[in-house]
């Protein structure tokens, strides 16, 4: 039973969780733009999201930096210098951490507080909202900015416990240093996260071992300074410029390529592929060079074939290459790194084969898999997360009938437009599932003024409750689900299909129509009247 509200209420028009790229944006835009009465909550000390936590070796972003922020300002589009093609974590923090002070929007954080209920109240068509800190609010509107990733898996192994060494999650790493000269480092993972903090590490560490299930398909990033005068340019038409991107698929700066892989020569094929190699990139390698790598097997082939084909050449040691050779589809996350292959090809690295030989346990001294026992001062878990679904089902969301979001998402999420949900009116989930699969700032940034213009017209017009509709949510998943089985990302098991996690129901996370098909979903809906949506009107007294 919700005693909420026999409780003292602060009252507010919105509520944001989260103070990562979503949720500082969306702040700035209702608080400094629409000018209502708003609050951001963010369990960390500080702002930053995904760029708070994941502090680990190596960790940057693997999208160019002049696409990897927010374009809706001009001036701060133009006065922030980034100094790398690929910003690292640091850069990215600090970038953040310059928006939320260039915007004067720390007074309205709450940080090191986590949200723990949100309750719909019918009575009020309003959201009841308390913390872990014994705050109660109501707001209007609720908007979630909670990262697709950032809920830690953490698998647990026998003997955790007994070890006397360090252990990390490389999204829960700690701000002070970790020393590593001279140590033996233990890696689990090998996604983005695990393929950044090989490469970084292996040059640095006494002896690297790599725990690897399942190797990667991966591509150079060929990082380099940054170029001011690509930034220039870009300024000079900053609006064009990011409307491009957004009419793209996937927010890259990269072109993407209308030319199907089989359509080509081998030749030209090996050609458009070398081209890519060299540009560095791993969206522009599978989107860039041919429009069908992730739908058509053949394609797909081709490229793994080139990629394998790369690793040879990288991988001297033949028992490493063997290991290092992908055989499935080139259809997860498409990956680049700085020298992983070079990395992994050292004398001071071991690759532990843990797809045929399992972990055991733990022991005081390192971990024992059934090929043998490796010795060890720090082992660094690079082992994801329970994506998409985990930051949402840890918080008490109630809807219209008393119905919990992690109910209603218990079989993978639902929802209209990866923004609203049947039965929760006045929430909106920015780059919630099932959502755009993109680079993510510039999609952000478009939901939130999409929502903010929602938000606007709901105030102007008097409406008390946007609610999406059972119909509309059901076409949605239908769209989502039958463009992702089309795809080969599809026939694998990762986080985006909810298949990383044991006993986590298969799921379609994304929509994968591209994002400037998905912005033609949303904007046709708000020049119908917000189709999709029930709109319920204020009451008016009697
Ligand atoms: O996580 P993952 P991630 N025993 O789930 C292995 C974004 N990101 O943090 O493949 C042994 O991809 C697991 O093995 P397997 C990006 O969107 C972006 O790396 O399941 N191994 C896998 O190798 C990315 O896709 C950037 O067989 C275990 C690894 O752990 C997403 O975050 C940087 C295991 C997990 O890989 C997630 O990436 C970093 C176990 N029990 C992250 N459990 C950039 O922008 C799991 N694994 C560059």
């Amino acid at each position: 039973m919700n005693d909420f509200s026999t409780k003292p209420v602060e009252k507010l028009d919105a509520v944001v969780l989260g103070a990562g790229f979503a949720g500082l944006c969306m702040l700035h835009k209702l608080r400094n733009g629409l000018g209502l009465n708003v609050r951001a909550y963010d369990k960390a000390t500080g702002v930053g999201g995904t760029w708070y936590w994941n502090r680990y070796p190596g960790a940057r972003s693997d999208t160019e930096s002049w696409v990897y922020c927010y374009s809706f300002d001009k001036k701060l589009y133009k006065e922030w210098k980034w100094t790398e093609r690929y910003p690292r974590q640091p850069e990215i923090l600090s970038y953040l951490e310059h928006v939320t002070d260039r915007f004067d929007l720390r007074r309205s954080i709450r940080f090191s507080t986590t949200v723990t209920t949100a309750h719909y109240n019918e009575a009020t068509d309003r959201w009841d909202i308390e913390t872990d800190k014994g705050e109660r609010v109501s707001a209007k509107w609720l908007i979630t900015g909670l990262g697709l990733l950032s809920a830690p898996n953490m698998p647990q192994f026998e003997g955790m416990e007994s070890f006397k060494g360090e252990i990390y999650h490389t999204s829960r790493w700690p701000k002070t240093p970790v020393e590593f000269a001279g140590k033996r480092v233990g890696v689990i993972g090998t996604g983005s996260t695990g393929v950044q903090v090989v490469s970084d590490l292996a040059a640095r560490v006494d002896h690297l071992t790599l725990f690897q299930r399942r190797p990667q398909y991966s591509v150079p990033a060929q990082n380099h300074p940054a170029k001011p005068e690509i930034i220039d340019k870009i300024t000079a038409n900053l609006e064009a410029y990011f409307d491009r991107i957004r009419r793209s698929a996937t927010c890259f700066s990269f072109q993407e390529s209308d030319v199907s892989a089989m359509s080509v020569s081998a030749e030209e094929r090996e050609r458009v592929f070398e081209k890519a190699w060299e540009d560095g990139g791993g969206f522009n390698f599978m989107f860039g060079t041919f429009n069908d790598i992730a739908v058509d097997p053949a394609a797909n082939e081709a490229a793994a074939d080139f990629i394998r084909r790369k690793i040879a050449t990288l991988v001297k040691d033949p028992r490493k290459r063997e290991l290092l050779t992908p055989t499935d589809y080139y259809a997860r996350r498409p990956l680049c790194d700085n020298h992983y292959f070079e990395a992994l090809d050292r004398d001071n690295v071991t690759i532990a084969d843990v797809l045929r030989h399992p972990i055991v346990e733990f022991t005081p001294t390192g971990i024992r898999t059934e090929e043998g026992e490796f010795d060890l001062d720090i082992v660094i878990f690079a082992t994801g997360f329970d994506a998409v679904t985990g930051n949402f089902v840890r918080i008490d969301f109630e809807g219209r009938g008393g119905e919990k979001l992690k109910d209603k998402w218990a079989d993978g999420p639902i929802s209209y437009l990866g923004l609203s949900i049947s039965d929760f009116p006045n929430m909106f989930t920015l780059y919630g599932p099932p959502g755009p699969f993109t680079n993510q700032p510039p999609a952000i940034e478009w939901q939130v003024e999409w929502v903010g213009d929602l938000i606007a017209y709901a105030e102007k017009h008097g409406i008390a409750a946007f609610e999406a509709t059972r119909e509309a949510e059901q076409k949605w998943m239908a769209d989502c689900i039958a463009i992702a089985e089309s795809t080969l990302f599809a026939k694998l098991d990762w986080w985006v299909m909810g298949t990383n996690i044991p006993g986590k129901p298969r799921a379609v996370s994304f929509y994968m129509g591209g994002f400037g098909n998905y912005m033609d979903h949303c904007i046709g809906s708000a020049q119908n009247g917000y189709a999709g949506y029930t709109l319920t009107h204020e009451k008016v007294p009697a």
